[in-house]
């Protein structure tokens, strides 16, 4: 049964592998594919179940996405998506996520030297070819090594960012729940501690029965291959070479195995010492008295209580004091979703990446219980998508009747400027002092040596205008390396100017 995921699965590899065919990530055929997952995205009934005119009826759904859609329905693999598998393997669009390495490049770098993976892209830049490609040089050879270097892309250490993984794992998860015999599925891991990279996804399943699960993940449309299969364990790849391991244990196992699976190895070592000097064993089956009788295992919070701690949620379990913070109901306090009371950096379609309305994104924040939201579309100096003091004008008196027909939520008149490769901004001061909130912003020159961007950003904070810097560094995990400016000096600015 092909489920709505798979559907979007399928179009953004379409659209990531015709981005490299077309050269262009602006070609129509990408923006098509784009536009059916944002209206796919909305469909809560089941897509296989709908005919092709009916899949033509939804929102940026074409004739052609409609077609293929259909494709994978009936016959579970899409022409066109094997062909361009065949033509651009995932060590390709590895290269091709490489900051600095666009379509043109790429193709220039397979036809002219034959590279085609990271490690061949490190060669050519070690023996210095790379520059003599034409529309290169010297200073884009080095920014590309740089970017494989900090953003960790090569070897057998490679790291998925947690936004890759954190989808495809709770889809796994929620998908194991419903097979026959399986009482819980959790992912556990870095990916439950919230790390900004993860090396695999470990998943744990409580069940007596793991053949059902085993045969699942097995057979599963993702995996390339099968790297390790036991009778409560299976090991799989998938496309972009991320491991997933599945291990099925007894429903009574199920908190032992989670904790220990969620780590981290130091936290788990730590939780070990603390079982032995209370005379206790602690593993991965369970918390074991002298006589090997179970004192907990079924939940973490058991295992927890039993050890005499409070409950330690996930992204703190680091073997960074949190097991003697625990021990004395010292610890922190955690940000949850009913702590945010409002946004202050909003887009909407008023910028040209913006993708829903004003009053769509308003009724959003009311639904989320939000007090307060600035809007704050792009200044004008982003030439592909700002707007003019004119535009931000008559945005403002938009804003304005969206506050008044709605009496639950209070809208602030905002822009995000651009910090320029000097540290200049949008409009001229006066205009940029009327607004309700500014967050000022780096989208480029992100190669700047931390001199200039220190500079750069100091001069931006002095402006009296600005009240916030957004995204402080720039950085985009796992495709993009941060700015290197001076913390410090940063930090104290930020503070002196209350900005
Ligand atoms: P990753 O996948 O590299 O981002 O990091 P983790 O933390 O997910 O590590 P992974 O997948 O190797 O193992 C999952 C958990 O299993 C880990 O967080 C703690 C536990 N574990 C693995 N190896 C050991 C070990 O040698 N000793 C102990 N105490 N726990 C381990
Ligand atoms: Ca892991
Ligand atoms: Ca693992």
């Amino acid at each position: 049964m092909v489920t709505n995921r798979d559907i979007i699965r399928m179009l953004h590899e379409l659209a990531d592998l015709t981005t490299l065919e077309e050269e262009s990530p602006q070609s129509f055929k990408v923006r098509a594919y784009e536009n059916a997952i944002g209206g796919i995205e909305g469909v809560s009934g089941a897509l296989a179940e709908m005919s092709q005119t009916e899949l033509t009826k939804i929102k940026g759904v074409g004739k052609s996405t409609a077609a293929k859609i259909r494709e994978l329905v009936e016959t579970s693999k899409v022409d066109k998506l094997e062909r361009l598998r065949a033509a651009y393997p995932p060590s390709i669009v590895s290269l091709s996520k490489i900051p600095g390495v666009g379509p043109k490049t790429l193709k220039l770098m397979r036809s002219d030297l034959g590279i085609e993976t990271v490690e061949d892209l490190q060669e050519a830049i070690a023996s210095e070819q790379l520059r003599e490609l034409p529309g290169l040089g010297p200073t884009s050879e080095e920014k590309i090594g740089r970017a494989i270097e900090r953003l960790g892309l090569h070897g057998k250490d490679r790291r998925t960012p947690i936004g890759d993984a954190m989808g495809l794992a709770r889809e796994l998860a929620d998908n194991l729940r419903s097979l026959p015999g399986v009482v819980a599925a959790q992912h556990c891991g870095s990916l439950r501690r919230y790390s900004e990279t993860i090396g695999d996804i470990d998943i744990v399943v409580a069940s007596d029965d793991p053949q059902p699960v085993m045969d699942y993940v097995a057979n599963h449309d993702i995996v390339v291959e099968i790297v390790g299969s036991g009778s409560t364990k299976t090991s799989i790849l998938n496309r972009d070479g991320l491991q997933v391991d599945v291990r099925v244990v007894t429903p009574d196992q199920f908190g032992a195995a989670t904790l220990y699976f969620t780590g981290s190895k130091s936290h788990n070592i730590a939780l070990r010492q603390r079982a032995i000097d209370r005379d206790l064993l602690l593993n991965e089956y369970g918390l074991m008295d002298e006589g090997k009788k179970t004192v907990a295992s079924t939940t973490e919070e058991e295992v927890y209580e039993a050890l005499e701690l409070v409950y330690i949620p996930p992204p703190l379990r680091e073997g960074t004091g949190e097991i003697e913070a625990a021990s004395e109901d010292a610890l922190p306090d955690l940000v949850n979703l009913e702590h945010i009371r409002g946004d202050l950096h909003y887009h909407t379609t008023q910028s040209g990446d913006g993708r829903s309305s004003l009053e769509d994104m308003v009724d959003a924040a009311i639904s989320r219980g939000y007090a307060y939201v600035a809007i704050t579309d792009h200044g004008e100096d982003l030439a592909i998508n700002g707007s003019t003091s004119e535009e931000m004008l008559e945005h403002r008196e938009r804003i304005a009747g969206v506050e008044a027909d709605r009496d639950s939520i209070r809208l602030f008149w905002g822009c995000e400027l651009n910090i320029g490769a000097d540290g200049s901004l949008d409009y001229d001061s006066d205009f940029r002092a009327t607004f309700d909130w500014t967050v000022a912003s780096v989208h480029s020159h992100f190669d700047l040596d931390q001199a200039d961007q220190t500079e750069r950003l100091l001069t931006a904070i002095s402006d009296p205008s600005v009240d916030v810097i957004g995204h402080l560094s720039g950085r985009y995990i796992g495709r993009r390396p941060g700015i290197e400016f001076d913390v410090d000096a940063v930090i104290d600015a930020l503070a002196d100017t209350d900005t």
